[in-house]
Order: structure tokens, then sequence, then C-alpha cells
């Protein structure tokens, strides 16, 4: 591991370059030490009565170190863990490490270093960073999915869901990336490329082991309603799992026994079938096909083979396919139509074979263009001509024609009633199918859990009992990517007896998906200690479900879902109390390079968090992070944004030694303020509920945007009253000051805090505003001309428009507007402005 600082922290110095009164990082080493030692912010979930958990998603210990984007995601879920804990919530907030995977292996290989060692230094190293870092979660149990204690029970997960029915080695098309030698989940292939490397993705025929997801496809659809989470995420799930509602109907085959069956979204279009197109890798086609046509056909399944399912389905591209020969029967009217086979049908939906309308889909209406067939209209818009050519598909509804005797009824109808009528004979039924698929679990991969099975020549697929568990990734593998798991070059792991008749058998060489790691280390966090189970009951419905969860929205269709099913399933089983994981969810945005790109080691624009820490200390780095983005948007890294922080947390660092005496007297409340003073209670008043109302919401900018104000009005009134200064007044803006800044500089507003407290300022409760703060007797008013502000006047709270316009015409500074003119409109905004419209008098 290399550590390079020094050039680009010159580089930064230059451009930085703010000098700090306050050395902040010279006091955080204390604090961390002292808030280990007195332990303060350990929880036991044992003792917990009304828990608030906190679950921001885990790293993954593949790169050497945290980056910025885990400073902003891991150091601000701190800030706002700790406003929480303020708050009065019981807060139970956990952090682990996502051990096993790809990211982890691929590192391994390019550094040479076995994973095992990798991952436990960078995973040491990272909790040495959090540590710096000032966080106040800590390491439960130390999970790390890597470790046998912890994937003894994600084999577990496999087991009951395998005992439960939900977990099957099937034959299925599948992806494999050319570069990690392994297949990949649907979810993991993006634009037909593999979403960790970016490298090329085929498909292949592969016996593999999948979770049965589908089988809960409607639950997890319908939950999401109930959920507090991003609309977009619920949106991006719902189109995952897409429920489309239809039919399928049976045709047949023109000189065949076997029949065939279509799924289609538009039943009321049946008269309107001219061909019929099925997936070219569909094991019927080559029993239909006809001699004269076979070799066009077998070349043409060859050439499919190639392509990428994207660019299978693009409208854009040009239709390709062949006829085989055959031909349907359509079950409405014996009509013969002819059959073709084309690669916009995909093997993998529905049924893989459709009837095609090419009068009323875009798809088919461009295949029959291509080979000149016969496009046939069935439906009528309204006001149509029936004998006017159709110059592309009409997808919509309108009024049946063509359609024997259900001419003249309207589509809508149609589409219940053609499926009512055809289920007579059992030629068609109504069907619900979903886009989403099985989660294919198994990766031909070293560093993962292995597959808990034992196959056996007399047994079949023998499931390792819990008792033998866990089953121990062994050590000295080699590991390379090669294609084939690497687990069976070991001949120690490879031969296994059988655990039902004892007979030499083999283990499944396969190992899981890190995915499968992640579904469930939420329920693990509150019982990580436990090694009789993988959590305890009792605990586990108090814990559970977790009240808000944070993470990245790249994993809006891959962990979220996947944490649901097997929440869901463990839910049936009587294992978890709720059927949902997470009640609410926040996705943080991503910190991008000063150049406004992805930070990227090969585009040379990351910034390193720990050059900033080691000059600045943590809290003025978490400073900016909270003050410089939106939290939920991210924004690109600015220098400039930093230093504006930087000068903000020493000027506060200096107001509050130059005004040290405030912090440490006592004072007594007096029976009445000045304007001054209310002046700057008001603002006092309206920092504490606007940063209350923003830091709930992840707005932390402008939370620190309103204790810069107030910073801003402390100054001012220590300038301006500077011979009558009230003490208690000041001592309740400065000690508010540090209340609502620790959450975001916690080392800082500690040290402040101590110099004239016992007990920690974290042990506080978080400041309440009062109303009674919040109305000024005086406010202060703009005073516009022709829409152009001129003056401010100082004017009571009760003022009315009359009031303001004759303390407004004695300001010089506006008469003088008002020589030899006439006021022709005044626009008054209740303690918020005068506008005087003028023309020539
Ligand atoms: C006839 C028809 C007529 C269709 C019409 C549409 C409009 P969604 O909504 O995505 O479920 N389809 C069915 N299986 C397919 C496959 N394996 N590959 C490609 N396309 C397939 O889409 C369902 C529609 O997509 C089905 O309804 C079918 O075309 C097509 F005026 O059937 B339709
Ligand atoms: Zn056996």
């Amino acid at each position: 591991m290399k550590f390079v600082t020094l050039p680009t922290l010159r580089k930064f110095g230059q451009k930085v370059g703010v000098r700090m009164a306050f050395e902040f990082k010279d006091v955080e080493k204390k604090w961390q030490d002292n808030w280990k030692q007195s332990g303060m912010f350990d929880v036991n979930p044992e003792e917990m009565e009304d828990k608030y958990y906190i679950l921001v998603m885990f790293p993954y210990p593949s790169g050497d170190r945290l980056h910025m984007g885990h400073w902003y995601q891991y150091g601000l879920m701190d800030s706002w863990a700790r406003y929480q804990r303020l708050q009065g919530k019981q807060v139970y907030f956990p952090m682990g490490f996502d051990a096993f995977g790809l990211p982890a292996e691929n590192y391994a290989i390019k550094h040479g270093v076995h994973p095992d060692i990798s991952t436990t230094k960078n995973v040491n190293y990272m909790k040495e960073q959090f540590q710096k870092m000032g966080v106040s979660y800590h390491f439960d149990g130390n999970v790390d999915t890597s470790k046998p204690s912890y994937y003894k029970w994600t084999q577990w997960v496999f087991s009951t869901l395998y005992k439960n029915g939900l977990a099957q080695k099937k034959e299925a098309p599948v992806n494999w990336c050319l570069s990690c030698q392994t297949v990949l989940a649907n979810e993991q292939v993006q634009e037909g490329e593999c979403e960790r490397c970016g490298s090329e993705v085929e498909q292949r025929n592969l016996s593999q082991w999948f979770f049965q997801i589908t089988k809960y496809a409607d639950r997890l659809l319908n939950n999401l309603e109930s959920l507090d989470w991003p609309s977009k995420t619920v949106a991006m799930q719902n189109n995952w799992i897409g429920k489309s509602t239809g039919a399928q109907i049976q045709f047949a085959i023109k000189g065949h026994e076997k029949s065939f069956e279509v799924f289609t979204t538009r039943p009321d279009t049946l008269f309107g079938v001219t061909y019929v197109t099925f997936a070219p890798e569909h094991p019927m086609v080559l029993e239909f096909t006809t001699d004269e046509q076979r070799a066009a056909v077998e070349e043409y399944i060859e050439k499919t083979k190639k392509m990428k399912e994207v660019d299978r389905l693009s409208t854009a591209k040009e239709k390709t396919g062949v006829f085989t020969g055959a031909y349907a029967i359509n079950p409405v009217n014996g009509e013969e139509v002819p059959v073709w086979i084309g690669d916009y049908v995909l093997y993998s939906y529905g049924t893989g074979a459709v009837m095609a309308v090419p009068g009323h889909d875009e798809r088919d209406f461009a295949f029959a263009k291509e080979f000149g067939l016969e496009i046939r209209k069935v439906i009528l818009q309204e006001g149509e001509a029936q004998e006017a050519v159709l110059e592309e598909a009409w997808t919509s509804s309108g009024s049946m024609v063509n359609s024997g005797s259900y001419d003249g009824i309207s589509s809508d109808v149609m589409k219940e009633k053609i499926v009512e009528d055809l289920s007579q004979s059992g030629k068609a039924e109504k069907k619900v199918n979903f886009r989403l698929r099985d989660w294919l679990v198994s990766r031909q991969r070293y560093w993962g859990a292995p597959i808990p099975i034992i196959n056996c020549e007399d047994c079949g697929e023998v499931l390792v009992p819990e008792k033998d568990l866990p089953v121990v990734l062994p050590d000295d593998v080699e590991f390379k990517p090669t294609g084939e798991s690497p687990l069976k070059s070991c001949p120690d792991f490879y031969k296994a007896p059988c655990p039902k008749c004892g007979k030499e058998g083999t283990r499944e060489v396969d190992t899981l998906d890190t995915f499968v790691c992640s579904s469930w280390y939420y329920l693990r966090y509150p019982d990580a200690d436990n090694d009789k189970e993988p959590f305890g009951k009792d605990i586990t419905f108090k814990m559970l479900p977790v009240d808000k969860y944070v993470g990245g929205p790249e994993h809006a269709c891959m962990h979220l879902l996947y944490a649901r099913f097997i929440n869901m399933a463990l839910y049936d089983l009587g294992y978890v109390p709720s059927e949902e994981p997470f009640t609410s969810l926040t996705h943080q945005g991503m910190i991008l390079g000063p150049d406004g790109a992805k930070m990227s080691k090969s585009k040379g624009n990351t910034v390193s968090p720990d050059e900033y820490v080691e000059q600045y200390g943590s809290d003025i780095l978490r400073l900016y992070l909270a003050f410089g983005f939106n939290y939920i948007e991210g924004g690109p890294w600015s220098d400039e944004g930093f230093k504006s922080a930087s000068r903000f947390g020493d000027r506060v660092a200096r107001l509050l030694e130059e005004r040290s005496e405030f912090l440490a007297g006592s004072f007594e409340k007096p029976e009445s303020f000045s304007s001054e003073e209310k002046k700057l209670l008001f603002v006092l008043h309206n920092s504490i509920k606007g940063v209350t109302q923003d830091t709930e919401r992840f707005m932390f900018n402008t939370s620190i945007a309103r204790i810069m104000e107030l910073y801003n009005a402390t100054s001012e009134y220590l300038r301006s009253c500077e011979d009558s200064i009230n003490s208690y007044v000041v001592q309740q803006v400065l000690e508010n000051i540090l209340r609502l800044l620790s959450p975001f500089m916690p080392h800082f507003c500690e040290e402040f805090w101590s110099k004239n407290h016992e007990s920690s300022i974290f042990e506080e409760t978080w400041p309440e505003y009062e109303e009674s703060f919040l109305v000024l007797d005086e406010v202060s008013m703009a005073v516009m001309i022709n829409g152009k502000k001129r003056d401010e006047i100082s004017v009571s709270n009760s003022a009315g428009e009359e009031e303001v316009f004759a303390i407004a015409c004695e300001s010089s500074r506006v008469s003088k507007y008002l020589e030899g003119m006439q006021v022709v409109k005044k626009i008054f905004v209740k303690g918020k402005l005068i506008n005087l419209i003028l023309k020539p008098a």
C-alpha cells in the first residue's frame, strides 16, 4: 500500500492555504480516546427499551482505505445519529464490513496477496480511519461477512431457503462476464456490460443456483406503497419487478401434434395476428422448421447467440428474422399464419413466443414492413375511416373492426371478452407476467461463502446439516479466475462424505454472490456474538425493523430488493417481526471530483480525505462536507468551499476563545430584554428551529448556514453593544452555538464545552426554541421606489401601511426621490417591504 501525500498536499496547501488560529486536530485524538474509554456511545441492545435503529450501508473493504465518498456518507451519518441521540432517542447505530466478493478478490489478485490478508488489513486500516473521523458508532461484534463466524449463518440462510423450496439449481441462460470469469445476476449487467469491470457479458446456458424471489414478486411490489422511501427508488423497483397483466393464448401448429402458447397484453388484437414470432433459442423451433428452411434457421440461431439482450430489445435496431416454413393456427378463426423467428423476441420472457400484430404493435409493424408481411387493422381510432391505410402501428384503444362478430365493441371490452370466450375451450387464460427473474446466487469465484451442498451419486443433492456449518472456505487455493470454480482444484475441500449415506461425494464448488451476505447483515448486528443462532428471536423482535436506512441510490434494484425478499421469506418462517426490513430510506448523493466528474484514480481527480484531516483536522473536513453539499444530491469538491468552511470554523473558535468569560460564569436571566438583545435572541431561536428542521431532513448545508447567521448576529451584537453586553444572553447564544454545531464538529464542541462543564456535550439534550422569541417587536422593512430598494427602516411589528409610509418618508434616502413626484400606488407586504410607485407630479 503506497501512501503518497506530499505532492498533492503541497499543491493543496497553496490552493487552500487557510491559516488556522485554532489547531483543531490537536484536540481530536484526546476526545476520541475519551469517548472510547468512557464508553459513552456504547449501547447494549439487550437494555434498549425504545430503540431507534439507524443503519448505513456497510463498506466493502476492497480499496485500501476510506475515500472521500465514505467520509461524506459515514461522517455525516454519524452527525445525524449524534443529532438523534441528542433528541433523546435510544440510537442503535452499528457498523461492519461487506468483505466478501469480487472487488475484494480482484484487489487481492492485483496486489498479489491472499484476500483474507488484504481484506483484514483493509478492515483494520478503515477502522482506524473511522476512529480518526470521530464516529460514535461502533463495530458491533465485528460483523465482517468474510469471517466463518458470520458466513456460517449466510450458509444457514441458504439452507433455510433451500428447505423451504426457495433455493434451487436449474439450467438457465445466464450472463457470463468474460473478464471476471463468472456468472452475473441480471441486475449486475448494465447495458450489456459487467457492472464491476465494464467488460463484455455474453449469454451462456448453465446450471446455476437460484433464489426464487419471483415467488414474492407480487408482495414485493404491493408493499412498496407502504414504505417511506424515495419515490424514484420505489419507481425503479416497480419497473424492475415489472408486473404486466394479460393473457396466455394457445396456438396449434399445422401438421404437428404439439401446440404452443403466447403471452400477450393485448388479447383484443387477436384477429389482427398475421404471423407469429418465436425467440430463436426456443427449443420447439427446430422441431417444426421445414427442411427447406432449416439451414437458414440454424444460421440465424447461431448469430443470435452473440447478441446482447439490450440490443435485441432496442426499438431502434433494424428488425431481422427468418421464416421457419411452418404455419400456426389462430384459435379465434382458424386462420393459418406463417411462423418466424426473430431476435426481438426473448426466450426468457413470457412464453418465448409472440402473436404478431403489426397493425397495433410497433416492433411487429417494423418487422412486417421489413419482410413484406400483412398489416391488418383491427382497432379503429375515433373518426378514422376503416379503409385508411395505417402509416404506423395504432397502439391505443378504439373500436373493433375486422374481428368477426366482435366488430363495433370497444377494444377495452374486447380484451376481457375474447379471453373469456376462448377460455371455454381451454384456448386462453388470464395471465400475469413479471419482468423480475429469479436471483442467480452462485458464482464461479473463490472469495465468497461456499454453498453448503454435497453431491452424492446415490442420494443426489444433499444439504450440509446445520451442525456441520460453516463449510469453511479453504485457505490455500489458486484463486485466479479461470472460468471454473477455484474450489474444485482443492481436493481436501472438493471431496466430502455424503451427509446421508456416508459415501464419498463432492462438494458444491460455487460460492454465494456477495449480495447474499448483505441481504441479512442488519439482522446480525444486534446479536452478532451469538454462536448458536444467526440471531436470537427476542432481540430481533425488539430491534427490527430498521428505522432509518441510508446508502447510495445505485443499490435500488439489487441489494434493496434482495434484502426485502430475504426478510420477507424469514418473516413467513417467523424469524423476524416485520415483512419489510427498512421502514424509511434515504440516499446520499455522490462527491465528485473538482472537475465535476466521478472521482477515479485513472482520471486523476480524486481528493483524499487523509490529507485534509492531517492538516486541518477531521472536524473541519466534516464541517465542509456538511456545509458544501446538499447531502441527498452531492456535487463537485471545491477547495473554495473548503476554504470558507474552514474559515468559519476558525472564526467560531476565535470568538469562543475571546469571549470565554461568558461561557464560564453563571448569569441570571433578566426580567426583560433590550431591543438589541431581542434581535439576537430572535436569531438564536430562529436558528434552533431551522437547524432542527433541516438536520432532521438531512439538509446539513442549510443547517450550517443558519448557524453562520447566528454567529454573524452574535458578532454584530458584541461589536455594537460592547459597553452594555448582556452576559446572560451572550452565554445563551455561545452555548447554543456549541450545541447546534456539536453533531458536525464533535471534537471541537466537546473541547469548548468541557472548559465549563463536567459532563459531555453529548449528554445534553438538543436545544428547543421558544416561540415567544420568534415574535419581534421591531422588524426591518425594505423601502422600494419603483421596485428598486432604496432604504431599510426599522418599524414596529404591528405597523400598518400608513405608519410605515410615514416613517419611510422621513428617511432622507427616500424623501429625495419623492420631490416633484406623485405616489400613484403603494405596495405593502407586512413585515417585509413597502414599494412606492411614482410618476412625475
Ligand atoms: C400481441 C400484441 C399486440 C402485443 C399489440 C402488444 C401490442 P410487456 O408489457 O412488457 O409485458 N411479448 C411477449 N413476450 C415477449 C417476448 N418474450 N419477447 C418480446 N416481446 C414479447 O409486453 C408484453 C407484450 O410484449 C406482449 O403483448 C407481446 O406482444 C410482447 F397490439 O402481444 B403483445
Ligand atoms: Zn449419499
